[in-house]
């Protein structure tokens, strides 16, 4: 579902115009998610991206949270996103995405679904070091027939791995795209999101 709303929502406590400075006439407005496991670097992408101060809803994991979320190769990780990540990016051509970093931890999930709600299309981030924490995240979005795309997120440290070993490890259709990525760097992250929406759209006119 892709719509280009013709007129402002007042409703909207984040327009896409004015704060930017306005833009084109063309203004298509898309819902994307950043989905993936714990720790994949979802809280970084949207705060690299977003034109506006990101809104988070970070906690410090404490020692009870521990037990539960898994560190294993992310010891250094101190805070977790307990709700969503929420970020906006307008694009010179007029696209602006709004984007909503999915909760990582599985004792979230039950907030998928109204978060999947409209939206266009899916980022899924992966480690190589852990691919299984994103297998949920591509199962959802493969049943829903949310159009999506793997971002292989190349943390320092990490072996590289060739985009089609990454692919059979995934089990994902040959026509999901694959893009490596540093979620650190914003122009890494727009070339995410240039590929997502480019596969969201080729999908709506399939
Ligand atoms: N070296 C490196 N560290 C990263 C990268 N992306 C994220 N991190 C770090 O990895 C940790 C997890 O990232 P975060 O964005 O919180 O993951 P989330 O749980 O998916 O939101 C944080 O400490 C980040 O600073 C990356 O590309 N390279
Ligand atoms: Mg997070």
């Amino acid at each position: 579902m892709i719509y280009a709303p013709s007129d402002p929502d007042p409703a909207d406590p984040y327009p896409a115009t004015g704060a930017t400075g306005g833009h084109s006439d063309t203004h298509l407005a898309l819902k994307i998610l950043i989905a993936g496991g714990f720790g994949v670097g979802k809280t970084t992408f949207v705060g690299a991206i977003s034109e506006v101060r990101p809104l988070r809803t970070e906690e410090q994991l404490t020692d009870v949270s521990t037990d539960v979320d898994d560190l294993n190769g992310i010891e250094r990780k101190s805070t977790t996103t307990v709700a969503m990540d929420f970020g906006r990016i307008t694009f010179p051509d007029g696209i602006t995405l709004y984007l909503f970093g999915t909760p990582g931890q599985e004792r979230f999930w039950f907030m998928w679904r109204d978060m999947a709600y409209g939206a266009v299309g899916a980022v899924v981030l992966a480690d190589t070091r852990r691919l299984a924490t994103s297998f949920s995240a591509i199962d959802f979005f493969e049943q829903r027939n949310t159009p999506f795309i793997v971002a292989v997120n190349c943390f320092d440290g990490a072996k590289r791995h060739r985009v089609e070993k990454i692919r059979t490890a995934l089990d994902l259709d040959p026509q999901t795209p694959i893009v490596l990525c540093d979620v650190r760097q914003r122009d890494s992250a727009k070339h995410v999101l240039t590929a997502l929406v480019q596969h969201a759209l080729d999908a709506d006119t399939r």
